[in-house]
């Protein structure tokens, strides 16, 4: 029998994983419900890309959420999207994209660049580092961020046009969920599990962020953040 353990960043505020990544992982995983081992790692050090997360999967050791759910789909025969429209399919791909590549790197910089966020970063996303190796990571993390938000593009803009870049995003999430219950209708999708994972680590946390705002004013993404979690998460609903 195929043996598949997973590993992730820790959890926080009822999410398995403070890491949208890990989180979309482990939402695909619910949805299409294949068992697996969950590890928690404290770095992302371990993964074949120094990136969570990862899996070994009868013995082998894959990295990157989106390869490692391609390979999933294949070898446990199972396709939260098989019922898309060729159309549907189209936009799946497009708004990976918008959450992954773009949406990703303002609530990376909320994180991160946040003077008053620095505290509960530490004692969140490094939290399960021991000290003192956490108080000389720390800094060395940040600064390896930073760098990653400039070579993006994301940190050579102002707070104000970060703003604005998340606001677009976010509306246009708002529109194309528009009044269904997910993503392409009564059924989650791949989809789902990727706007869910950003944006509940954006609203269901503790940093403060302008983008929490932002999901309430859609009025429909608070809305779809519940219907998921109480599908997908009941335990942490209060
Ligand atoms: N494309 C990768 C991105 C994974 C990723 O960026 N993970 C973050 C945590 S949210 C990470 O491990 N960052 C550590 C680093 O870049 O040093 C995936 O889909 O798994």
């Amino acid at each position: 029998m195929t043996h598949l353990t997973v590993y992730h960043l820790p959890g926080r505020w009822g999410l398995p994983s403070v890491s949208p990544f890990c989180l979309k992982l482990d939402a695909f995983l619910r949805i299409v419900e294949i068992p697996h081992e969950a590890i928690t790692a404290a770095t992302p050090f371990g993964g074949p890309k120094g990136k969570a997360p990862w899996i070994t999967l009868d013995g082998e050791t894959h990295g990157d959420s989106s390869l490692i759910i391609e390979r999933l789909k294949t070898v446990y025969s199972v396709d939260p999207d098989r019922y898309l429209s060729r159309n549907a399919r189209g936009t799946a791909v497009t708004i990976e994209r918008l959450i992954e590549e773009n949406l990703y790197w303002a609530m990376v910089f909320d994180r991160w660049c946040r003077p008053e966020n620095w505290g509960i970063l530490k004692n969140s996303i490094l939290g399960d580092i021991p000290q003192p190796v956490r108080a000389l990571l720390a800094p060395f993390a940040k600064r390896s961020v930073k760098k990653q938000l400039m070579g993006h593009g994301m940190g050579l803009h102002s707070e104000a046009e970060i703003r604005a870049i998340a606001k677009r995003d976010i509306q246009a999430l708002s529109d194309l969920l528009a009044e269904q219950s997910y993503f392409f209708g009564d059924l989650p999708s791949l989809t789902d599990a990727t706007v869910y994972s950003l944006l509940a680590n954006i609203y269901h946390v503790e940093f403060n962020s302008p983008m929490k705002s932002l999901i309430e004013d859609t009025q429909n993404l608070v809305p779809f953040l519940t219907r998921f979690k109480c599908a997908y998460y009941p335990e942490s609903v209060e």
